[in-house]
C-alpha cells in the first residue's frame, strides 16, 4: 500500500495491454509532453497513476514497460495486477505457465536479444523483475493528507483500505475469485455491490464496454486491447479521457466483447 498526495491533480489510467501507440496517445491528449531527458512530464505537474496490467495481450509489451521503468517513482506509479505478477515471477526465473497473452511477452524478448545482445535483455529483465515484484497492492490518493480515492486493479474490500497481507494481495491483484467454471475461467464475484466505504475505488481488470459507476467505485478498464478503449479518469476533476484501441489484438478467443460472457 502507497500514500500519494494529489497536489496538482492525477490522471489514473486503466489496462493498457501493451498497447503503447495508444498509451503515447492517451499521454498527449492528457498534456503531457516529453523533455531533454525523454520523460513525459504534465505543465501543471499532474501525476499518472496505471492500474496495472500494462503488458500481455497486445503488440508492444516491451516498451510500455521500459516507459513505466523510466517514469515510476518520478511523476508516475503503478499498483500490482495479474498479468504483472506472472510476469515478474517468470522475469525471475521461476516456472510458471504463459498463457492468456503472457506468452506474446516471452516471444517479444526473443526478438530483443536478438536485436540487441544477452548482456542488455538479461539487465532489462532483472529491472523489470524488481520494478513488478515490488508493486503496492493498492495506493490510497490523498488530498492534503485526507484519503479521497483507492486505486486498485481487480478490487479491494473496505475493511482491507490501508492494509497489506497475502489475502488482501490476492484480492486486489485477483478480485474475489470464488474458484474456476469448467473452462477453467474464474468466477468472479461482483464485490463492488456489496461495497459501501466512503473512499472512492478505481480500478481494472475486468473490461467492461463503458465506465461502470456503482457504488462509490468506477471501473475503467474498456479493453483497448480487445478493440474497446483505453479510459484515464481524472481527479479531482471527475473527468474521463478515451483514446480508441486501433484494433482487436487479442484475437477473438479471449474477447469479451464479442464472446459469451
Ligand atoms: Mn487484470
Amino acid at each position: 500500500m502507497l500514500f500519494i498526495e494529489i497536489d496538482n491533480g492525477v490522471d489514473i489510467v486503466g489496462d493498457i495491454h501493451a498497447c503503447f501507440d495508444e498509451w503515447m496517445e492517451m499521454l498527449d491528449k492528457l498534456g503531457y509532453r516529453k523533455n531533454e531527458q525523454g520523460l513525459f512530464i504534465h505543465p501543471e505537474g499532474r501525476k499518472i497513476v496505471s492500474l496495472g496490467d500494462v503488458m500481455s495481450r497486445g503488440p508492444r509489451s516491451i516498451e510500455t514497460m521500459q516507459f513505466f521503468l523510466k517514469h515510476c517513482g518520478k511523476n508516475m506509479y503503478m499498483v500490482d495486477s495479474n498479468h504483472g505478477w506472472k510476469i515478474a515471477r517468470w522475469l525471475d526465473g521461476r516456472k510458471v505457465q504463459l498463457k492468456h497473452g503472457d506468452e506474446k511477452v516471452a516471444e517479444e524478448f526473443i526478438e530483443f536479444e536478438k536485436k540487441y545482445g544477452k548482456e542488455r535483455t538479461v539487465r532489462l529483465k532483472r529491472q523489470l523483475r524488481d520494478l513488478f515484484m515490488n508493486l503496492p497492492s493498492h495506493i490510497i490518493l490523498r488530498d492534503h493528507g485526507q484519503p479521497k480515492v483507492v486505486c486498485v486493479h481487480a478490487g479491494i474490500r473496505e475493511d482491507f483500505i490501508g492494509k497489506e497481507s497475502e489475502r488482501i494481495k490476492n484480492f486486489c491483484r485477483y478480485g474475489d475469485v470464488a474458484g474456476m467454471d469448467r473452462h477453467g475461467k474464474p468466477i468472479r464475484r461482483e464485490w463492488y455491490k456489496q461495497y459501501k466505504g466512503e473512499l472512492m475505488v478505481v480500478w481494472g481488470h475486468d473490461p467492461k464496454p463503458e465506465p461502470l459507476v456503482i457504488n462509490n467505485t468506477i471501473n475503467i478498464d474498456q479493453g483497448v486491447v480487445f478493440g474497446g478503449k483505453l479510459t484515464a479518469f481524472r481527479y479531482p476533476e471527475k473527468e474521463f479521457v478515451f483514446v480508441p484501441g486501433k484494433k482487436d489484438y487479442a484475437g477473438s478467443n479471449d474477447n469479451p466483447f464479442t464472446g459469451n460472457n
